[in-house]
């Protein structure tokens, strides 16, 4: 009998440590090969980890919360299955990789991992809740809705801080109005109250500031007339509708992109870790932008130069299901070589999106509106969609950034120009 350690997974190539969510088994537990043991999340997604050998979970280590480094362990497993391991756990092999999966169906009620996690702080039964994504799958937001009121859950009406709380739950938060402190000194001036951040809002903001930071950001703003394009978008949406799903003006935006970066090979690349050499990527696989209610994820679409308007809509709309639903795996989030967020479904006339490092530009697209244009002769009304390019200016300069945009607005005014 021996012990052997289940490590942190590395789930992306980026991946140098991990956030530790929740335990799916307890100390002392018999577990198979292939059992699903823990929960954990990379900066993009989360994860179950499986029990690479049979044994008993002789010790967890992982807290909730944790952050630990990829090969760092999370438990330990005592085994008898050293015989046909050879050496595989010696301490000269600390960081043998576990396996992850994206959540799984398997147990009782398919849930969100975060779900089972939240269900598990608000005390929620999760057997007793009712999942509204795909497949009755649990969502966070269904576990809210179904945690008694509280008054950090909005459900009643006590202003409250957020509980660093060792207080019995029935006990209702300390009020942060009359209470100002280090951490609130705003509730010196009147009543606040402290919630928070997701998961995801909690490992992206420093990702975000690092990128804002470390990448020289300048934003290029163009406008593309697209009245003709969206008529013919609407005919393909209305057919589509009856095939369950839509054709939004998205899947233009990136065969269009797709077309521009073929013609200007910088925006899609990257530069080398010394800073001295640019990687020039000959593959499309662009990043989308998914506003969830954890947060902001990016998955990818793999390929969009070899698909057609129709499949790339449908990809579309089951990555954006996936992505809400907290079901993207590892590989969703990895490779993308330029990003889109679009922000036309919500409004705006402009943002500047910050880049996704280590990629060298990102696609804003704002809300489409009517506006009157100039034909030589008379103004007439016309639909335009403002694009919005962040750009590092390592790699791309401004006269490119205008031309690659131009270029952009160019083929979405008369989408035949795609087939040239
Ligand atoms: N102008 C006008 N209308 C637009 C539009 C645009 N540029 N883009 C979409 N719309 C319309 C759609 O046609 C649809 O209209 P109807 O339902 O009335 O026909 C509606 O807006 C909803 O579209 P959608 O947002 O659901 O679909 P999408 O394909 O455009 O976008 C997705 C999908 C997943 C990108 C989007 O839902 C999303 O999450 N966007 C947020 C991304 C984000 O938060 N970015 C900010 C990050 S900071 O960089």
């Amino acid at each position: 009998m021996r012990e052997v350690p289940l490590v942190m997974p590395k789930m992306s190539m980026t991946m140098t440590e991990g956030t530790f969510l929740v335990w799916r088994r307890g100390e002392g537990d018999t577990v198979a090969a292939g059992d699903v043991v823990c929960e954990v999340a990379s900066d993009k997604v989360d994860m179950e980890v499986e029990c690479p050998v049979e044994g008993t979970l002789s010790r967890l280590v992982a807290n909730p919360d944790q952050i630990i480094a990829v090969g760092d362990p999370l438990a330990f497993i005592a085994t008898e299955a050293d015989d046909m391991l050879e050496g595989l756990f010696d301490d000269a092999h600390p960081a043998v990789e576990q396996v992850a999966t994206p959540p799984s169906r398997r147990g009782p009620r398919p849930a969100v991992p975060y779900a089972r996690r939240r269900a598990s702080e608000l005390r929620v039964d999760i057997d007793t809740v009712t999942g509204s994504g795909t497949n009755g799958l649990i969502t966070v937001a269904d576990v809210e809705a179904a945690a008694p009121p509280t008054p950090s859950n909005g459900k009643a009406h006590v202003p409250s801080v957020a509980a660093p709380s060792a207080a019995p739950p029935s006990l209702p938060p300390e009020p942060a109005g009359p209470h100002p402190s280090p951490d609130n000194p705003f509730a010196a001036f009147g009543e606040t109250a402290v919630e928070p951040l997701t998961r995801i809002g909690r490992i992206s903001g420093p990702a975000l500031a690092a990128s804002w930071t470390s990448i020289p950001h300048v934003t290029h703003h163009e406008k593309a007339d697209i009245t003709e394009l969206d008529a013919y978008r609407r005919g393909l949406d209305n057919a589509a509708r009856d095939d369950g799903h839509r054709v939004t003006m998205l899947a233009f935006v990136l065969k269009a992109a797709v077309s521009a970066l073929k013609a200007f090979p910088k925006v899609n690349s990257s530069l080398t870790p010394t800073g001295d050499e640019l990687i020039l990527k000959k593959y499309y696989h662009l990043g989308i932008a998914v506003d969830t209610e954890q947060g902001l994820v990016v998955p990818a679409i793999r390929d969009v130069d070899r698909k057609g308007i129709i499949d790339l809509s449908r990809e579309l709309s089951e990555l954006s299901v996936r992505a809400r639903d907290g079901r993207l795996s590892a590989d969703d989030v990895q490779g993308a070589s330029f990003t889109v967020s679009s922000l036309g479904g919500i409004g705006g006339t402009a943002f500047t999106p910050i880049v996704n490092s280590p990629e060298a530009a990102i696609l804003g697209v704002s809300r489409a509106r009517i506006e009157p244009s100039w034909n030589g002769e008379d103004f007439v009304p016309a639909l335009q969609l403002p694009l919005s390019l962040s750009y590092d200016h390592r790699i791309v300069d401004g006269a490119l950034a205008a031309r690659f945009t131009a270029h952009l607005a160019h083929l979405l005014e008369d989408v035949r120009r795609l087939i040239l």
